[in-house]
């Protein structure tokens, strides 16, 4: 490695958007066609002590209070943050599958919390160098396969969620929105495009903080 961090990628949306395939697709090319190193994280990361109650809680087998389960999601965060810091230092790029835009955003729209509070969770951890939001209307989405298997898999809770996304986050430079509608390999053009336009413009600069 030269000298260079490696940098910051996170993939955003609603459910059933497309954002793991993407994400996957994403991360062989980086590797293969860029030859960077590069890992692809999923949150929650449901391997943890955190993360197996924060499955049960999704699968509905376990009640949490709506604070309870946001300090969970954002733990399952924290517990990584060391690990996220070295590899980034050590120049492999990180490709996140969800956030802590998420986290805020599932904690109001399907919890009713206020918004700053749940931002004061995640507060400091990096801040994604790109955001890719892959946007489907949740009408769509909830055609998908599978739709309505976990706890947030509403139509008015994935609604409120994507209005969240497009009022309150999708406003920062480092955002892009992708339909998620077209054919996936249309949206995967895009967010290598995206990715492309994204990776000289930022590697000199130090990561910033949430939020
Ligand atoms: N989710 C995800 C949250 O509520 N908060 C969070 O911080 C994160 C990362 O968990 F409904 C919600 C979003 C989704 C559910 O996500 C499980 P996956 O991507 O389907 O595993
Ligand atoms: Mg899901």
């Amino acid at each position: 490695m030269n000298g260079t961090r490696g940098t910051l990628i996170a993939f955003e949306g609603g459910d059933r958007a497309g954002k793991s395939t993407q994400a996957k697709q994403a991360l062989q090319w980086i590797r293969e066609t860029l030859r960077e190193p590069a890992v692809l994280w999923h949150f929650p990361n449901r391997h943890s002590a955190t993360g197996r109650l924060l499955d049960t809680y999704l699968s509905g087998s376990t009640e949490l209070t709506g604070q309870v389960a946001h300090l969970l999601f954002a733990a399952n965060r924290w517990e990584r943050v060391e690990e996220l810091w070295q590899l980034l230092d050590s120049g492999s790029h990180v490709i996140l599958d969800r956030y802590a835009y998420s986290g805020v955003a599932f904690s109001v729209a399907a919890r009713g919390l206020d918004p700053e509070w749940c931002l004061a969770a995640d507060r400091g951890l990096p801040s994604p160098d790109l955001v890719l939001f892959l946007d489907l209307d949740p009408q769509l989405a909830s055609k998908r396969g599978n739709f309505g298997e976990e706890r947030y898999e509403q139509l008015v809770i994935q609604q409120r969620v994507r209005q969240f996304f497009l009022d309150r986050l999708f406003q920062s430079e480092n955002w892009v929105r992708i339909s998620a509608e077209q054919p996936p390999d249309q949206v995967q053009l895009q967010c290598r495009r995206a990715i492309t336009e994204m990776l000289p413009r930022v590697r000199s600069l130090p990561l910033k903080l949430l939020w």
